[in-house]
């Protein structure tokens, strides 16, 4: 199954996956996807946001199963599309685990009471269109159909025209509420984007919270001059207006205790020779609260307008994306705590994922498998193969508590 995805948008210079909304990798995914739910009789279907459901289907009247409408669900699964140059475990890990753990319960000879599905949420890292889990916040009701209108790519494509384009009809996304009422629970396994596992020994973890982050477009607009002829003194550049907001965010972060990081940029005319007219930076901040990212982000943008303002630059700023602290759920939580005999310890994570979005609507929890390297969003993201196999039998223990009899 693992080495079935691998090889689908996977760049053979970084070995990172660039695996976008939407794209033909996007497209290859999905229908790896359905083939995995279709080898093992579940049923697939996308709802009306792209997200893809592999249902086991309503469990028999005799084992007093609920049905689809008894709100009792319980459904698992994570995202297959990436960052740029993203690793191989960052969501994958997730889906190919709910498969196997479905393997597993079946060797087991488990039987469901209750309706299961697993999931794969369209666009949960935004590379594209630069807002983070657009599948779960469409269906969550935290994205309207107009915001979602809005969005555009780097080369100006609309998500609607980029769904058209891949078949899918965007005149019908929106919350789906019936969906989430069909549900008791959803519990994602995720590769952990830290060390925390690495440091405490254990090979799975269980979320606690996710901090509360953040994406900000910062537009620097000066003045197109000669790189060569242009006095210094004559200058309205603003590469360097942009250079010493880098440098401020990491300043205010280590005060605030905070992450700040400015890791995409674009430059026009991006030309050797030529004083830009714009540089477009975009910020992602985080924070163990609220109020420490705030403090961050306010310093930052007010080091940027002072800095602009010496350097004769205008700036705007434009918040893209934002996600609230998550509190995951204490009683689903707790209950994977018991099911898995406290084997596995509590951790918190500064990075989004679609169980955090749909945590509004419905109870969610998630389990970490251990990273030896912390590393993520990179080629170089890792996780043993030992840990992931400790992973599918925890999801396995953890499904049965919640589903099986
Ligand atoms: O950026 C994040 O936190 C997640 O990987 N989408
Ligand atoms: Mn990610
Ligand atoms: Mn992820």
């Amino acid at each position: 199954m693992w080495a079935d995805l691998a090889t689908i948008g996977r760049d053979a210079d970084s070995g990172g996956y660039r695996r976008y909304a939407w794209t033909g990798a996007d497209a290859d995914c999905r229908t790896w996807f359905q083939e995995q739910a279709e080898a093992r009789g579940l049923t697939c279907e996308t709802d009306r946001n792209g997200n893809q459901w592999a249902w086991l289907g309503d469990p028999p009247p005799a084992s007093g199963g609920g049905s689809p409408t008894a709100g009792d669900a319980v459904v698992t699964g994570s995202h297959l599309d990436s960052v740029p140059d993203g690793g191989a475990f960052d969501g994958p890990l997730g889906v190919v685990s709910s498969f196997a753990a479905l393997d597993e319960l079946r060797r087991r000879g488990a039987t469901f009471t209750k309706p299961f599905a697993i999931t794969n949420f369209g666009d949960e890292e935004g590379a594209r269109f630069g807002l983070a889990c657009v599948g779960s916040r469409l269906t969550a009701g935290r994205l309207t159909k107009a915001q979602a209108y809005e969005l555009r790519d780097g080369d100006g494509v609309s998500l609607p025209q980029a769904m058209e384009a891949a078949g899918f009809d965007p005149g019908i996304i929106g919350p789906d509420p019936e969906r989430l009422a069909r549900i008791g629970a959803f519990v994602e396994l995720h590769v952990e984007q830290g060390r925390a596992l690495d440091l405490s020994g254990d090979p799975v973890g269980i979320a606690s919270a996710i901090w509360p982050h953040g994406r900000w477009r910062f537009d620097f607009r000066g003045e197109a001059n000669h790189a060569g002829t242009t006095r210094l003194a004559d200058r309205r550049d603003p590469m360097l207006t942009y250079a010493e907001t880098v440098l401020a965010a990491r300043r205010e972060a280590e005060l605030a205790g905070a992450v700040a990081t400015f890791g995409k940029v674009s430059v026009e005319p991006n030309g050797v020779n030529a004083i830009p007219s714009l540089v477009r930076g975009w910020l992602d901040s985080r924070a163990p609260e609220q109020s420490a990212l705030d403090v961050v982000t306010a310093a930052i943008e007010a080091a940027a307008r002072e800095h602009a303002e010496r350097n004769g630059i205008d700036l705007t700023v434009v918040r893209e994306s934002f996600t609230p602290v998550v509190e995951f759920e204490h009683a689903l939580r707790d209950e994977l705590g018991k099911i898995l005999g406290g084997r596995a310890p509590l951790l918190g994570t500064g990075a989004g994922h679609d169980a955090g979005i749909l945590s509004e609507s419905i109870p969610t929890a998630m389990l970490f498998v251990r990273n030896p390297t912390g590393v993520s969003h990179s080629p170089a993201e890792y996780a043993a193969e030992d840990d992931c196999l400790a992973g599918v039998i925890a999801l396995a223990d953890v499904l049965e508590g919640l589903a099986c009899s």
